[in-house]
């Protein structure tokens, strides 16, 4: 069996492969993050170890909120974890070492919650996920129904959400006079940070008023927009890094080369200095989350379910289909007039640069991945232009096709007739509002008359309903491909 990466083992890496600068005896636990999955491992992890050796306070604890998988992978490797950047000429490795620790929440509730309650964490970041917010998607407002958020209302002291452990976790700092540590959501939701403080102040202020009065007011939560494809690892990567290492990694992530990070400056508590590694702050994100939603997200989710039908196993499988590309070049022309670009950002350049990252051939970024929870993602990444489009009296025929995959992808086959597997929040009323046998107006019927995706404004707009129907009965009669190379002539 091959040698692992580890602390002691870190000087066999080769020379040229980047490593942790700094002394990591020295750091200290600044901020905790809930959701170690691989996306925070190449991101905001990346942009902190840097900034580690002048100032070794800001190490992150990690907390994964379920599973014990990333730990048990790590904590033998001291936490230390190889980031792999990839394209279609090569790829370049590095040893991240920004972890100071890793949690696994439901192990020991109170013991995660005295260490978030601890006066050295001055920032709490999170990617949990669209889903783990335990909001309505399409009203965006706290999911009072959710059995989750009922379960930790009633045993706040031992909390299962993201919710709970933060509200546990500053009723402790509020009982000890510690100041609120600044929660910064890295997820891809609609003013991320003014919806963690909703929901949160909600949650807070169902515990006890008081309480949520003093969230309400001393709680700051920035906005931030978070970009870079970040595939899920497979054994193939693992086996090529650890050929490369020469020692074995067993949880190494794997990203594009591209990344961007644009954070809300409002951090009572002070912060890494991360403008100084690659992030732009500003006092305003929301031109450049909706940018990336609309355009980004927007396109990934299209290509995802119009993949899922057709066959196509990863984005940049998808993307050497020239009308399958041409019609993710016109979606974007179609919600970029929903757009106020932000300062600097050029929108041909933009669109240009995704259509690029899409076709890296290096990354197996999987539809089927993408394809998961879209009762969580597609209100924010195609409806809300939708909306916007339909009010200034504009068509929504491209935005209309990828809803309309979405509904056929709900009604499990693909136009080849393989099952194709739905994971998904609310898997369970999605499939029987979209039976397999059901009809193209029976299956539009059945999942808009669910309150929880399509919002009340669009489910009754007769030109949204129009034109999904038409793009659905498009995919049922004739499939994806077909009705794609009919939509590429203008
Ligand atoms: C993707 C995103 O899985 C998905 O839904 O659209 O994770 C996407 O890769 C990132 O937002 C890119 O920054």
């Amino acid at each position: 069996m091959q040698i692992r990466l580890s602390q002691r083992t870190l000087d066999q890496v080769p020379a040229d492969i980047r490593r942790p600068g700094y002394d990591r005896t020295r750091l200290r636990t600044g901020i905790v993050h809930l959701g170690l999955g691989a996306f925070h491992r190449a991101h905001q992890a990346v942009y902190t170890q840097p900034l580690l050796a002048e100032d070794p306070s800001w190490g992150i604890l990690g907390v994964s909120l379920r599973r014990p998988d990333t730990r048990d992978a790590l904590a033998p490797q001291d936490g230390l974890y190889t980031l792999a950047q990839r394209d279609g000429s090569g790829e370049t490795l590095e040893i991240i070492g920004a972890l100071t620790g890793i949690c696994v929440a439901p192990e020991d509730q109170p013991a995660l919650v005295a260490r978030m309650a601890h006066p050295d964490v001055r920032v709490v970041t999170l990617t949990i996920t669209e889903k783990a917010y335990c909001r309505n998607p399409a009203t965006g407002q706290l999911d009072e129904t959710d059995p989750a958020v009922l379960a930790d209302l009633a045993n706040p002291d031992r909390p299962g959400t993201a919710i709970g452990f933060l509200a546990a976790a500053l009723r402790a700092r509020r009982a000890t006079g510690t100041p609120p540590f600044t929660v910064l959501s890295c997820d891809n939701l609609p003013s991320n940070g003014s919806a963690t403080h909703r929901l949160l102040t909600r949650f807070c202020t169902l515990l006890d008023p008081e309480f949520g009065n003093w969230v309400a007011t001393e709680l700051a939560c920035p906005d931030s927009m978070v970009d870079r494809i970040v595939p899920a690892t497979t054994g193939a990567d693992r086996a090529r890094i650890a050929a490369t290492l020469g020692l074995a990694d067993a949880w190494p992530v794997i990203a594009e080369p591209f990344t961007q990070w644009v954070i809300e400056d409002r951090f009572p508590m002070g912060r890494p200095a991360w403008e100084r590694t690659g992030a732009t702050m500003v006092s305003d994100v929301r031109p450049y989350e909706d940018m990336k939603l609309r355009l980004l997200n927007a396109s990934h989710s299209t290509i995802a379910y119009l993949g899922q039908l057709a066959g196509w196993e990863t984005v940049a499988d998808a993307m050497a289909d020239p009308a399958l590309r041409a019609h993710v070049s016109a979606l974007m022309q179609e919600t970029a007039t929903t757009l106020h670009m932000p300062p600097g950002t050029d929108l041909d350049d933009y669109r240009d640069a995704l259509l690029e990252r899409f076709a890296n051939p290096a990354l197996r970024h999987l539809t089927a991945q993408i394809a998961m929870d879209g009762s969580q993602k597609l209100p924010q990444r195609l409806l809300a232009s939708a909306t916007d489009r339909l009010a200034a009296g504009q068509g929504v025929e491209r935005i209309a096709l990828g809803v309309a995959a979405w509904l056929r992808f709900l009604q499990g086959s693909s136009d080849a007739g393989d099952r194709l597997e739905l994971n998904d929040p609310l898997a369970a009323r999605l499939r029987s509002a979209a039976p397999a046998t059901a009809s193209p107006r029976q299956v539009l019927d059945g999942v808009f008359a669910l309150n929880e995706v399509i919002p009340d404004d669009l489910a009754a707009s007769g030109r949204f309903r129009g034109a999904v129907l038409a793009a659905l009965e498009s995919l049922t009669t004739m499939g994806a491909k077909a009705t794609l190379l009919r939509w590429q002539s203008p």
